[in-house]
């Protein structure tokens, strides 16, 4: 049977905990050093060491089979991919925060008014969904520090302690989506005896967590 790929995260907040289940389902590798592609010496399995943002379009073109990610990756992204089971670490949600003093009170306060975001398209989604016309300001980091630089007035990003946004003076206004990490596979893929085996040690994994 053709060896299965499996893309994760090479380094950053889901590397450790993605090596660990995977380590826990008693797969036998070793992480990312400098190689990108580690085999799997007891299963027919091959871990690749990708840029989170990657992921998504890697199990979508078929180049891994499965993939650990963050679902706000997956929604900004837009790629057809198949949830396979969510793994309850990598919590956050992205939401719009605003400055504490701002004057902004209702969602149609954001109506014409300047928004920093690295999720430009789950923003516009939401605003749309809002019936809001704002106008989005994408940047690729430190979203936070926007409006204390005159960029923008409210910001669109993740928080998990929320500790970031009050060392910035923001505050969370609302709730965007939540996110978590969560296996992913190529759409049609879903019944191979393998990806199957993988998703009932992953399942049983977490069982032994509750
Ligand atoms: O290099 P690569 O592209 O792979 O990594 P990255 O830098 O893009 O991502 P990384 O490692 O920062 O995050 C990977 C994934 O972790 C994200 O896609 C989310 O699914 C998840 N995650 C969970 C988070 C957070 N919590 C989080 N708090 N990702 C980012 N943050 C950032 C947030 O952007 C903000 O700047 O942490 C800051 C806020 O944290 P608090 O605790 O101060 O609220
Ligand atoms: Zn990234």
């Amino acid at each position: 049977m053709k060896t299965l790929k499996i893309a994760i995260q090479k380094s950053g907040r889901l590397n450790e905990k993605s090596v660990e289940l995977l380590k826990n389902c008693g797969l036998s590798f070793e992480n990312y050093k400098s190689s990108l592609i580690s085999p799997v010496s007891n299963f027919p399995l091959e871990i690749l060491f990708l840029r989170d943002d990657d992921i998504p379009e890697y199990v979508q073109d078929g180049i891994a089979d499965l993939g650990i990610v963050g679902e706000n990756v997956i929604y900004e992204t837009g790629v057809e991919v198949s949830f396979l089971q969510k793994l309850g670490f990598g919590k956050c949600s992205l939401k719009i925060a605003i400055p504490n003093n701002s004057s902004i009170q209702s969602l149609g306060d954001l109506d014409g008014k300047a928004i920093a975001t690295s999720y430009p398209v789950i923003l516009e989604k939401f605003l749309k969904q809002n019936k809001l016309k704002a106008d989005i300001r994408t940047i690729s980091g430190s979203v936070e520090i926007s409006p204390g630089l005159g960029m923008s007035d409210a910001i669109c990003d993740l928080v998990s302690t929320g500790g970031t946004l009050k060392s910035n003076g923001l505050k969370p206004f609302t709730d965007v989506l939540s996110s978590e990490a969560v296996l992913i596979g190529r759409k049609g893929e879903e019944d191979n005896p393998l990806i199957q085996e993988l998703i009932q040690r992953v399942q049983s994994v977490l069982r032994a967590k509750e």
